[in-house]
């Protein structure tokens, strides 16, 4: 997972309205209703479900340490859904700690490895991941006006790209699916339900719509796709490069956070 820094959520808490508007152009629906897509329930049962939660968001120090603003951005897309939120003052132990003694119902925390949202009540926990996965599946979905019987192309099987496959199955999608490291497809092999793609450049250039779940950055021209084609990207660095980026840019979903968060928050209710 390639690690966020300060200046890729500098402004998102400030601009989470313009960027939902921008979310309601592409997809014609709003993070809300892309989140509960993702989780299989209904945005009115998020919004309900949403109402009985306290979320707090815990800072945590290990590894390389905490990312400015990073705990900040996450509280902001909670509460943007309507979901109170905290972040706790102590970060780590001390800061579940808080979190608990400040009734906490979901508790999110980052490492450098893993991001999760803990259902206090249940003891059960979501993968931001899957989460994001999920949602930009969700959120193609509604670009694409259906996926149902269409052929997408998945880019990385990491946590990322198998969250995507889950749902892209439910919704009855066509998955070809193309990763640089052979292990990575191991799990898929024997799947009838997915085709593995070992050209990525003919991959690129047979498939309209594209998951690019890779934590490459800069590799998709703007000739190496179809006219047509609609891409969901929650990879960070961002895989078009400036020219595919300007070319296809009303077609492409792509931020640091935003539908992750709120997919996680939509699956642990
Ligand atoms: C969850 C993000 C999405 C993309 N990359 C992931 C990342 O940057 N992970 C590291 C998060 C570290 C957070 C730090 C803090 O501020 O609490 N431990």
């Amino acid at each position: 997972m390639t690690r966020l820094t300060t200046h890729d959520i500098a402004k998102l808490d400030s601009e989470l309205t313009q960027y939902n508007l921008s979310l309601i152009e592409k997809t014609g629906v709003d993070l809300a209703a892309i989140a509960s897509f993702a989780a299989g329930i209904t945005r009115e049962n998020l919004k309900q479900a949403i109402q009985k939660h306290r979320a707090a968001v815990v800072p945590i120090t290990s590894g390389q340490g905490i990312i400015g603003g990073f705990a900040e951005s996450v509280q902001s897309i909670i509460q943007f859904l309507g979901c109170a939120c905290f972040v706790t003052e102590a970060a780590n132990v001390a800061g579940i700690a808080e979190a608990i003694d400040r009734k906490a119902s979901i508790i999110f925390a980052a490492d450098d490895d893993r991001f999760i949202a803990y259902h206090v009540g249940k003891g059960s926990y979501v993968d931001n991941g899957e989460a994001t996965g999920r949602g930009y599946v969700a959120a193609l979905a509604h670009m694409a006006k259906g996926l149902k019987g269409q052929d997408v192309l998945v880019l990385g099987a990491g946590p990322v790209g198998q969250g995507a496959i889950s749902l892209l199955k439910e919704l009855g999608a066509r998955v070809k699916l193309f990763d640089l490291q052979a292990e990575a497809l191991k799990p898929y092999q024997t799947d009838a339900l997915v085709t593995l793609e070992f050209s990525l450049s003919e991959a690129l250039s047979k498939y309209r719509f594209i998951l690019d779940a890779t934590p490459a950055g800069g590799f998709i021209g703007a000739d190496d796709l179809q006219p047509l084609a609609m891409l969901a990207a929650p990879g960070i660095p961002l895989g078009l490069n400036l020219e595919a980026l300007a070319k296809f840019g009303p077609h492409l979903i792509h931020d640091p956070l935003q539908i992750g968060v709120a997919t996680m928050l939509a699956m642990i209710l």
